[in-house]
């Protein structure tokens, strides 16, 4: 059987690395990859280059410039500038180079802050969004609308998948830049170490988060691409949420950690609470598979493994 030519856009990041390892798993993909040296996605001409010689028939959109609270209300300009190439670029140079099926990659704030919980696929653009990540929302909102855009009109299929908070192996462990996980993971192994009396953790704790294990968001990646006539987007979640200081004192039991939590209130809380309502994903058949305790072991594990080989991630 002739094989799927697959490219899959930002490969060497937590969600391109994991979809990666699912596409080697899945003999059907032929899978084509280029690092940044390579290929500047930011630059449209040298995408368009890209596809034209590597024609791939299928493409996974899973680069961005992401990051955590503090990262997003620094620097928004970056932030929707990147993200909004990326989207228009990629997507334009898809649809150029005769690419059957593209699916983007967006993120669960794309909601508005204050939608209702569990958060179904209509409350898009129902209300103002969540402040601290704003700019990020707008870029994957334009990309998601984008993508159903070219499918309306140029009958292409082309269509996007909204994953709740992600965590997983070869996550960013900058102190500041970094999502909560691999924050926690890193401050809770730092003061074990250092036998520090109490470690803090930003905000209040009792923003509620859904988290998922990026391998699952991958295997969802795969099984939605298996679909005829999937949704222009659809939400990809764990079906469950846990408060911050909840989540804390998770990292702490898995990193061996014994010490008191602190909250540093100085720092933003950001949206109280995004749950995913994954009704209709699920409905088609797909359901996660690694619970977050199982989760939190398996991504402390890769944390050690990448400190000891001096290849942690932290940008
Ligand atoms: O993971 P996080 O940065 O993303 O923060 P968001 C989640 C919650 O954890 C917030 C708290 O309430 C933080 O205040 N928190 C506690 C910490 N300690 C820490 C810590 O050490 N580091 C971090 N980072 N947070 C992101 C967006 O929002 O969600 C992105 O900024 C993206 O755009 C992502 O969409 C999915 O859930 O608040």
């Amino acid at each position: 059987m002739k094989k799927r030519r697959l490219f899959i856009a930002g490969h060497t990041g937590m969600v391109g690395s994991a979809l990666l390892r699912e596409a080697q798993c899945r003999e059907v993909f032929d899978t084509v990859t280029a690092t940044r040296a390579q290929l500047d996605l930011r630059d449209f001409n040298a995408c368009l280059a890209f596809m034209e010689e590597q024609r791939p028939e299928c493409v996974i959109f899973a680069a961005a410039k992401v990051g955590g609270i503090l990262s997003n209300s620094t620097y928004p300009a970056d932030f929707l500038y990147d993200n909004l190439t990326l989207a228009s670029n990629i997507v334009h140079a898809s649809f150029k180079t005769g690419v059957q099926r593209l699916l983007f990659l967006g993120s669960s704030c794309i909601y508005p802050k204050l939608a209702p919980q569990p958060i179904p696929e209509s409350a898009l653009l129902t209300g103002p969004l969540e402040p601290t990540n704003e700019a990020y929302a707008i870029a994957k909102i334009a990309g998601l609308k984008l993508c159903a855009a070219y499918r309306k009109q140029h009958g292409v299929l082309f269509h996007s998948a909204m994953p709740t908070n992600l965590y997983g192996l070869g996550d960013n462990y900058h102190p500041d830049h970094s999502h909560v996980i691999p924050g926690l993971i890193h401050r809770f192994h730092l003061a074990t170490e250092q036998q520090l009396p109490e470690v803090a953790i930003w905000g209040t704790g009792t923003p509620l988060r859904e988290f998922l294990y990026v391998d699952d968001l991958a295997s969802a990646c795969f099984h939605l691409l298996n679909l005829d006539n999937p949704p222009d987007w659809v939400n990809v979640g764990y079906g469950s949420d846990v408060s911050i200081l909840e989540l804390a004192h998770s990292v702490a039991r898995t990193v061996g950690y014994q010490g008191r939590i602190v909250l540093d209130s100085s720092k933003p809380d950001g949206t109280p609470r995004k749950l995913l309502d994954t009704s209709l994903l699920r409905s088609t058949g797909w359901t996660p598979s690694v619970n977050l305790e199982d989760g939190l072991k398996l991504a402390y594990a890769d944390y050690q493994a990448a400190k000891a080989a001096n290849r942690l991630r932290s940008l």
